[in-house]
């Protein structure tokens, strides 16, 4: 196994020491532009199996193209999810013992508006948030920018233990996570953020989100449910760990527990 280069250790180091980490040029562009093709014809597909796109719990208006279900629609989606520079980030904070919860697009068109203020650890967990259990691998397909509809957050905020420690006024504080197409953004699951602005003529700001969590937590989709049984008979024993398709399930961390402890 090699060891990780400079850039990824301080991408490495910097999530988690600020909670968030940009690593630049993970996709080449011809990769980027491949893909972003395929999100579109995953998001055609995703209506075609009677999903809409756009999601009013989510998002103010329709200019924002909500595409879930990725792993089930393309290939190119489950290559990604277990990509090398993305794991390392991932085992960095949360251990080895994650799993996949979801991986979803949210696409950023002229004129979409913000979504509520939230950390994706309290989507999933109550407070208090003691410790990082979960986190988001975001891909850009596209340059990120504030005009574009960057994601903002509040710095410092993955310190949060409940929701009143952010304080009064937390929007106040947002700042965008600007970044080139190519790139990932890991942003500990604690960190408080929402979907910024397209104030743009006609520049679509387009990102996937890899959403993993420590494996006592019940993943936001259930693949068993999701992805057909011939699809799931294809994927890499690692690859349906993560998914939590076996049979043996949070057994992971009660086994590295029972072998450190003494025995009386
Ligand atoms: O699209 C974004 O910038 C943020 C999306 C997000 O935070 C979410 O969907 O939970």
């Amino acid at each position: 196994m090699t060891s990780p280069s400079p850039v990824l250790n301080d991408a490495r180091d910097a999530l988690l020491h600020q909670g968030w980490a940009v690593l630049d040029g993970v996709l080449d562009e011809a990769t980027c532009g491949t893909t972003l093709n395929r999100l579109w014809a995953a998001a055609a597909s995703y209506e075609a199996q009677g999903n809409s796109t756009f999601m009013p719990l989510l998002d103010p208006n329709a200019a924002n193209v909500r595409v879930f279900d990725l792993l089930a629609i393309d290939a190119c989606f489950r290559d990604l999810i277990l990509q090398a520079d993305a794991t390392t980030l991932v085992e960095a904070l949360l251990g080895p013992h994650f799993r996949i919860s979801n991986f979803t697009a949210n696409i950023a068109r002229p004129g979409s508006g913000s979504m509520a203020l939230h950390s994706d650890q309290a989507l999933v967990v109550p407070e208090p948030w003691h410790a990082p259990w979960a986190l988001n691998i975001i891909w850009c397909l596209t340059d990120v920018t504030f005009e574009n509809g960057a994601t903002r957050f509040v710095p410092g905020s993955h310190r949060a233990r409940t929701r009143k420690d952010l304080g009064s006024n937390p929007e106040a504080r947002l700042v965008p996570f600007e970044a080139k197409a190519g790139s990932i953004i890991a942003m500990d699951g604690r960190l408080w953020h929402t979907s910024g602005k397209n104030i743009t003529e006609g520049e679509d700001r387009a990102l996937l989100f890899a959403y993993y969590v420590r494996d006592f937590l019940r993943g936001q989709v259930n693949f068993s449910a999701l992805l057909e049984p011939a699809l799931q008979a294809s994927l890499s024993p690692e690859l349906r760990k993560r998914l939590s398709l076996d049979s043996a399930e949070n057994l992971s961390e009660g086994a590295t527990l029972l072998s450190k402890a003494p025995r009386p």
